[in-house]
């Protein structure tokens, strides 16, 4: 395995210590910012993979993003200055009403992972919070979590605010009562009925 690689591992197994390590070292030893950060990215990927194929659970994905955040802490202020930052923004918040946020917190974490620059509002998030934050921060793509059949009806009224506002931001939505076919017919762009596949989702939408 070459260092990358290693670094790539250390991610997979969430050694944060070895993963911070690794990513020191790498800096230290003048390699490319780029390919560090690409090195992280495939770590989050493969525990990704691991999660759709019943492989990797919750805690697997949550010392991996971990070790991801530990190591881009040090990663970051070099890609800073070599003006590279992520290339989409994503605003996510549980909506209104509605306090469960540990779905909600493996989605951010996963985007974070694949390179996204995350706003996270947190939990209770009314419709007109979505939209503010959307302008204010360009939103790519709008992620809105619920977890409560008694909040569904605030995740039809955001998205329906965020089309009244004509923002061009996708909208992908989750949580454990919501369908492909509830998303729909809110008019939702998307639904990901977990954290990896909403990576793989928003990178289409990003890209489409
Ligand atoms: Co609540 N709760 N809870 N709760 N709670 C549920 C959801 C419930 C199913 C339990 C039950 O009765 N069996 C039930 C809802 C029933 C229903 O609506 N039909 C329920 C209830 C009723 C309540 C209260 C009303 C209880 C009360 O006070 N009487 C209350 C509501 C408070 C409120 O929100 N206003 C309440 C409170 C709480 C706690 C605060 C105690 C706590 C939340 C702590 C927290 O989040 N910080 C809590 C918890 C922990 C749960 C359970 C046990 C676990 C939820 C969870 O975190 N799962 C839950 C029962 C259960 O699910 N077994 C339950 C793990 C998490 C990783 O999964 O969030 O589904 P999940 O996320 C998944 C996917 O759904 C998806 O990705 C994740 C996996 O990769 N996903 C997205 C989620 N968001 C996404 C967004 C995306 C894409 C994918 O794109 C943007």
């Amino acid at each position: 395995m070459n260092p990358l690689e290693s670094l790539t591992d250390a991610v997979v197994r969430g050694d944060r210590r070895e993963a911070v390590r690794l990513t020191s070292e790498q800096i230290d030893g003048g390699s490319p910012p780029k390919e560090i950060l690409a090195a992280l990215v495939a770590g989050m990927d493969t525990v990704g993979d691991r999660f759709q194929r019943n492989e990797a659970f919750v805690p697997e994905m949550l010392i991996a993003a971990r070790a991801m955040t530990e190591s881009m802490a040090v990663l970051e202020p070099l890609l800073a200055a070599q003006g590279i930052r992520p290339e989409h923004t994503a605003v996510i918040g549980t909506v209104q009403g509605d306090l469960h946020d540990i779905g909600k917190n493996l989605v951010a974490m996963m985007w974070r992972g694949a390179h996204f620059n995350v706003v996270d509002l947190g939990t209770n998030v009314a419709a007109e919070d979505f939209v503010n934050a959307a302008k204010d921060h360009g939103a790519d793509i709008i992620g809105l979590s619920a977890l409560l059949t008694t909040t569904m009806p605030a995740m039809r009224q955001t998205v329906q605010s965020i089309r009244e506002a004509g923002l061009h931001a996708k909208v992908i939505v989750g949580g454990a009562p919501i369908t492909a076919e509830f998303a729909d017919s809110i008019g939702a762009d998307a639904f990901a009925p977990d954290a990896a596949t909403g990576v793989d989702i928003a990178r289409k939408l990003v890209s489409a």
